[in-house]
């Protein structure tokens, strides 16, 4: 760990040094101007926050530290034999802005593995929830129980020096991202598999332990995890998730409390239940039809029908992004590599060609094309995952990469 964090305070010391100068030198400098309808329209378009860890451009979508994903796919780290970049490579990346080499990934997959243990209170808590209870309300709540842990929190009760705050809320992030993939995994354990737990796998990487702890074991679903988790961590600071984290830890709430308020927020059907909604959708339409395979026709006719009836279409539409999301364009690369005969991916692939222009059509809706939630939960129904409920908390698993690696850097 040592290392990982010496360099991340090196670069932050030598970026917080260049903040200083810019504000010397620019600080009075305007960058804008502000309408009404952006103060009533939440914020839109207008430049008000600062992330380090990734860059949203409106056509080309996102960057982290400036590489796009097919780039990522290239230069990160992958598992032996495997094709697709592992996450802790893109979290290196973002905490310490420099691609990894093999053996910092190496290093932090086994960080994460030595920091992981969940204290046994955590799954008490999750277990006095009703089982009923929605997997993000069980997330949240074991975030919360977990928060207990928080070193921050402590030490900060003891009087804690603000030049010593980013050290203590890396630790905090560092031991977070090292636990959720457990307490994924017991959720979904315990709400669709009986409660019949899998204990980790210690040699395995992070994205891999987290869908052995699943009960998923085949490669194939392993590598779409890694893929899945590097996609979804991190989408610049607009996003209610990122804001939401990166608001609350501005009142020096610790990473636990944060993150929790970030996942509420990812929780919400217009941000990551959407991923949810677009499979309900999906069935609902298979069920109105009666059909696995809808025609390109019935399917216009019931976006035409959802628009009528007041509703939005999930997995379509971005506050920010106005052309196709390029992790929607990453699954579908997945998808034709590993499953392209699978009715549901051909079903979003169908509706990708039918919805943009009937959305477009409608005169209002700025961003006609599919956002990442478009394409997950097709891949996931595909390997079995089929408790589309859950697909949310993988989305979270995933986010807790961007917004704590960006809340290291907001502490230094
Ligand atoms: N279906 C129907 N109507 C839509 C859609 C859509 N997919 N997208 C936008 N609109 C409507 C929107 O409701 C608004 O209507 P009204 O004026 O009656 O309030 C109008 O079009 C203008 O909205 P925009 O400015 O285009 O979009 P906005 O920036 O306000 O919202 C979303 C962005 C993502 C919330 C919106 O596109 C949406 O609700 N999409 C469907 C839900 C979804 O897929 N969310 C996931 C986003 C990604 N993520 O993971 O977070
Ligand atoms: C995200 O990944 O957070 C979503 O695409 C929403 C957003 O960026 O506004």
């Amino acid at each position: 760990m040592g290392v990982i964090k010496d360099r991340f305070k090196a670069k932050a010391d030598i970026v917080a040094a260049e903040v200083k100068e810019i504000l010397k030198e620019h600080g009075k400098k305007k960058i804008g101007e502000v309408t009404l309808s952006q103060v009533y329209q939440g914020m839109r378009g207008i430049t008000g926050l600062v992330t380090e860890t990734s860059l949203l451009d409106a056509q080309e979508g996102i960057r982290f530290r400036g590489y796009t994903i097919p780039e990522l796919q290239q230069k990160l780290p992958k598992a032996a034999g495997g094709t697709e970049p592992l996450p802790e490579g893109l979290f290196y990346l973002m905490l310490v802005g420099d691609l990894p080499t093999e053996e910092n990934v190496h290093h932090l997959t086994s960080v994460w593995q030595r920091r992981s243990h969940v204290p046994n209170y955590v799954f008490d808590t999750i277990e006095a929830l009703p089982v009923s209870a929605h997997p993000m309300t069980q997330f949240v709540v074991a975030i919360m129980a977990l928060q207990i842990e928080s070193q921050f929190s402590k030490k900060y009760a003891a009087g804690l020096s603000k030049k010593d705050y980013w050290n203590v809320v890396f630790d905090d992030s560092m031991d977070l991202i090292s636990r959720l993939p457990r307490i994924a995994a017991y959720i979904y354990r315990r709400k669709y598999k009986n409660g019949d737990h899998i204990q980790p796998n210690g040699l395995l990487d992070w994205s891999g332990n987290f869908a052995h702890m699943m009960g998923y074991e085949g490669e194939e679903f392993k590598e779409l995890m890694r893929l899945y988790m590097t996609i979804h961590a991190d989408h610049e600071g607009g996003n209610v998730s990122a804001h939401a984290t990166h608001l609350v830890g501005s009142a020096l709430s610790d990473p636990y409390l944060s993150f929790a308020a970030g996942m509420n927020g990812l929780a919400g059907p217009l941000h990551g239940l959407a991923n949810q909604e677009v499979i309900k959708w999906i069935f609902e339409m298979r069920e109105e039809l009666k059909t696995d395979l809808p025609s390109k026709e019935q399917i216009g006719e019931y976006v035409k029908k959802t628009l009528a009836e007041g509703k939005v279409v999930p997995g379509y539409g971005h506050a920010v992004l106005r052309k196709t999301d390029p992790r929607f364009t990453a699954q579908a690369e997945f998808a034709k590599k590993h499953c392209p005969d699978d009715p549901i991916v051909q079903t979003v692939w169908n509706v990708y060609e039918v919805a943009p222009p009937i959305l477009e059509g409608t005169g209002k809706i700025k961003n006609p094309w599919p956002n990442v939630d478009a394409h997950s939960g097709s891949l996931l129904k595909h390997y079995g995952l089929i408790e589309e409920d859950f697909y949310t908390v993988l989305f979270g698993v995933s986010r807790a990469l961007g917004v704590l690696a960006s809340l290291c850097w907001d502490r230094a």
